[in-house]
């Protein structure tokens, strides 16, 4: 890590209101006032054509991306264009439910205690009654750091496009972490997806404050990095609520960002992609051309051998969705890793998950991370899609964060059983797996780096107030696309959301 950096992570820690080296702040925050989302269940390939043609036309954005028929596709519709649409609906005799009737109001709403603190005397900003910055969830992260060195280590594994260090959290009661296996969990790879570093963040508190929960930590090391993609994060707090992905600049002077989750480099820029950078699917110029995936997957590949686990948190949809994701194929040992996901939600009582082949349950869509961790060799590769459903979507509100959190967290006692039980000796070496069927581009999961991860020093400073096919295809699954919006929201100066 630079001086620099560090010194900036000093200065936050001590109190002084200091922003990140960024570009310049667009200070313009994007309204979504009197936006509704619509949710559409397309129940013949006609009317998912009939969607599909919409949305183009009208330059809708498209929340969550669906299969051919059957599956609920929402749609975000400008106020402007609510009477031409439902017109055309009712045409086209295709029923629609608003489940956002205004997704600024429920913007407004999601994180109503954003500013209220936890204690006046708690040495961390971080609660999960509320949503929070990046700055509150680093400075929670150091101050674990700090406070249990024998067990908590912060790892610097690199800097994002806008130069935030970029940490992950080593969570182990060995003297020697590096000879157990380990389970790998992220979240904030989409950055509008709250819930998911809400959720991340929320079992690092239990892992390493919870006493009774000591026994997580037995038989397997723990690797949490809360937020993969910061500036995103960031943004989405600060200017637009619904951005999705990386903040690097393109090739095209109006559109920044690459979708992380399409940028990792085993089958890049195969299905479910886009050569467009103005599109919430957008690849990238090459795979791990981000800053935030080529350092994620750098750490990760170091550790190959010893993470048997890859869980990746994002939302919505309330899904457990396994390899592989870039077509509908099967690894080899794909009933193991069903097994065990099945084993898994069944421990949830009260958000219930859908389980399966990612491509065949949701949707087919390549590059991203669940399926270069399995392509790596990680015996165990999930994506879960967190609540809710629908009803709220990305603006879940922080009363959710206990409750969801709460819900999911005996899941990690099973993985960590099953890991301990399938992979108790992490010098085993992975295989590494190959899909029968052939693809171009090729993986370029293996790859240089100059960057080499360091183990912060944590400050003793005070935080403040401030802030492999076996079962064939018969039949491809074809996407809804996320389309290039070109029927953006207004930008009205406003104060920053959370
Ligand atoms: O599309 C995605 O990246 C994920 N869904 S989300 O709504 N959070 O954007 C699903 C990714 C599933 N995994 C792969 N397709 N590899
Ligand atoms: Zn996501």
């Amino acid at each position: 890590m630079s001086l620099g950096l560090l010194f900036g992570f000093f200065v936050t820690l001590t109190g002084f209101v200091v922003t990140f080296p960024a570009s310049p702040a667009e200070k313009n925050v994007v309204s979504y006032s009197k936006f509704q989302v619509w949710r559409i269940t397309p129940s013949t390939i006609e009317e998912n054509q009939f969607l599909m043609k919409i949305s183009k036309t009208y330059g809708l954005t498209v929340l969550n991306e669906a299969k051919l028929v059957n599956t609920p596709v929402d749609l975000l519709i400008p106020p402007e264009l609510k009477k031409k649409l439902e017109n055309k609906m009712t045409r086209a005799n295709i029923t629609h439910v608003v489940t956002i009737g205004d997704l600024q109001r429920a913007i407004n709403n999601q994180n109503l205690n954003a500013n209220i603190r936890n204690s006046k005397t708690a040495p961390y900003n971080m609660t999960w009654t509320s949503y929070h910055r990046l700055s509150d969830i680093y400075g929670y992260m150091n101050y674990l750091a700090v406070t249990y060195p024998s067990v908590v280590s912060l790892i610097n594994i690199g800097i994002s496009y806008e130069k935030r260090p970029l940490y992950v959290l080593r969570i182990s009661n060995s003297s020697s972490p590096g000879t157990k296996p380990a389970i790998w969990i992220d979240g904030g790879i989409h950055a509008r997806e709250w819930i998911a570093p809400a959720v991340a963040s929320y079992f690092i508190q239990q892992l390493v404050e919870v006493p009774a929960n000591a026994k997580l930590l037995t038989n397997v090391v723990w690797y949490i990095m809360p937020v993969m993609n910061p500036d995103g994060y960031e943004y989405s707090f600060v200017t637009d609520r619904l951005w999705r992905k990386t903040r690097s600049l393109t090739s095209s002077s109006s559109c920044r960002g690459v979708d992380p989750n399409r940028n990792f480099g085993y089958k890049w820029g195969g299905l479910g992609t886009s050569t467009d950078p103005c599109s919430e699917i957008y690849k990238g110029t090459k795979a791990f051309s981000e800053p935030e995936t080529n350092a994620t997957s750098n750490f990760i590949l170091g550790k190959a051998n010893q993470i048997k686990l890859y869980l990746t948190l994002h939302s919505y949809g309330q899904y457990a969705l396994i390899p592989w994701g870039y077509d509908v194929a099967y690894p080899p040992d794909y009933n193991d890793m069903l097994a065990l996901a099945n084993k898994t939600v069944s421990k949830f009582v009260k958000y219930k998950f859908s389980v399966g082949n990612s491509a065949d349950l949701l949707y087919a869509a390549a590059g991203g991370s669940d399926d270069w961790a399995k392509s790596v060799g990680i015996k165990y590769s999930y994506t879960f899609e967190l609540a809710d459903t629908g009803t709220y979507g990305f603006t879940l509100p922080a009363s959710q964060i206990l409750p969801v959190s709460q819900d999911f967290f005996p899941a990690l006692d099973v993985f960590a059983t099953q890991v301990a039980v399938c992979c108790g000796d992490a010098t085993t070496t992975t295989s590494k797996l190959t899909s029968t069927k052939p693809t171009t581009p090729k993986s370029t999961s293996i790859k240089s780096t100059t960057y080499k991860p360091t183990s912060v020093k944590p400050t003793t400073a005070k935080p403040t107030a401030t802030p492999t096919t076996s079962k064939p295809s018969s039949s491809k699954p074809t996407t809804l696309k996320l389309s290039t919006s070109t029927n953006k929201p207004t930008t009205t100066p406003r104060k920053p959301i959370g």
